[in-house]
């Protein structure tokens, strides 16, 4: 395969280690969402979760914000004086597939939060695997600032990272979760200096690519099915995905790497 074609706002790039990144490119507007943002995006995650050569996936913003989330300027989502805004078609054909997309991909997702992630912004980082941040990111629930309930999944996803009181007052008050919050509540992996930002996230994004690519999307699928299912539900589910791994060629290479006393090497089969 190869990377489809993508409108100016959204930049692709997939190097040799089968690093993905996605660059939310609207600087202008902080990199908010407007229809062909969202659709470009959805397009290159259908690629990444695809194409085999891709194994790890990268994203990240343009420019000094990494996304505002909807663009408010945008008139899909603004209503006449006669006419209704329908926001909830807007989430099931914009922003739901994308937040559906990098949860199923079964590959390592990294935002690169190189600024402020506000809305549906933050939803997105939210929603990817790992985070790595800059000291001057902040994570906005802007939501209650024009009227809205956090959406693109935000009202699941930061509980779970952040815990429910947290995640709560951040919610009715829209206040910014700063990054040093974020750090410390387990919500950013960690925190780097904006010049040596994009470097740190494409080492880990090429470490994650050089790892096995089944057993990482394994993992997701877990982590996602415990979050609803009882421990002995769980204990059946992840048997049948050890079943999974342990047939990979990656599963022996690791084996016999270790027998060897070296490091393996994972083709990602
Ligand atoms: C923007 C935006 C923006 C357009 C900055 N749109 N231009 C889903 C489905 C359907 C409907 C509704 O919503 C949703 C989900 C959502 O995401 S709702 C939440 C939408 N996002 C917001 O409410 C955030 C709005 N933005 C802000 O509060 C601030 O811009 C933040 C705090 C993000 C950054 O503040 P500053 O660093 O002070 O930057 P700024 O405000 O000066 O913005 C820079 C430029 O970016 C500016 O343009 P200009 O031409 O004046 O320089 C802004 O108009 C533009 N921009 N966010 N969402």
């Amino acid at each position: 395969m190869s990377l489809p074609k993508l409108p100016d706002c959204l930049l692709a790039e997939l190097n040799e280690s089968g690093v993905l990144t996605l660059t939310l490119n609207r600087p202008d507007a902080l990199n908010a969402f407007d229809d062909e943002l969202s659709f470009a995006l959805h397009e290159g995650l259908k690629f990444a979760e695809k194409d085999k050569a891709v194994r790890a996936i990268l994203l990240t913003g343009a420019g000094r914000g990494f996304c505002a989330g909807q663009d408010l300027k945008s008139r899909s989502i603004q209503a006449g004086s006669d006419a209704q805004v329908h926001l909830g078609e807007s989430i099931r054909k914009r922003y739901a597939p994308i937040i559906n997309k990098l949860s199923a991909i079964e590959k390592p997702v990294l935002a690169a939060v190189n600024g402020v992630a506000a809305g549906a912004g933050a939803s997105i980082a939210f929603a990817c695997d790992i985070r790595l941040c800059v000291p001057e990111a902040k994570f906005i629930q802007a939501f209650v600032k024009v009227g809205l309930i956090p959406d693109s999944g935000a009202c699941w996803l930061l509980p779970r990272l952040i815990g429910y009181g947290r995640a709560m007052v951040l919610a009715m008050s829209g206040d910014p979760m700063t990054a040093e919050q974020a750090f410390a509540w387990g919500a950013v992996n960690k925190i780097v200096e904006a010049d040596s930002l994009q470097s740190e996230a494409q080492a880990l994004a090429v470490q994650l690519a050089n790892g096995p690519t089944k057993a990482l999307g394994l993992m997701k699928r877990a982590f996602q099915y415990g979050t609803a299912v009882s421990l002995e539900s769980f204990l059946n589910y992840e048997a049948d995905l050890q079943e999974i791994a342990g047939r990979t060629s990656d599963y022996q290479a690791g084996v016999q790497a270790f027998s060897e006393k070296r490091a393996p090497v994972f083709s990602g089969k």
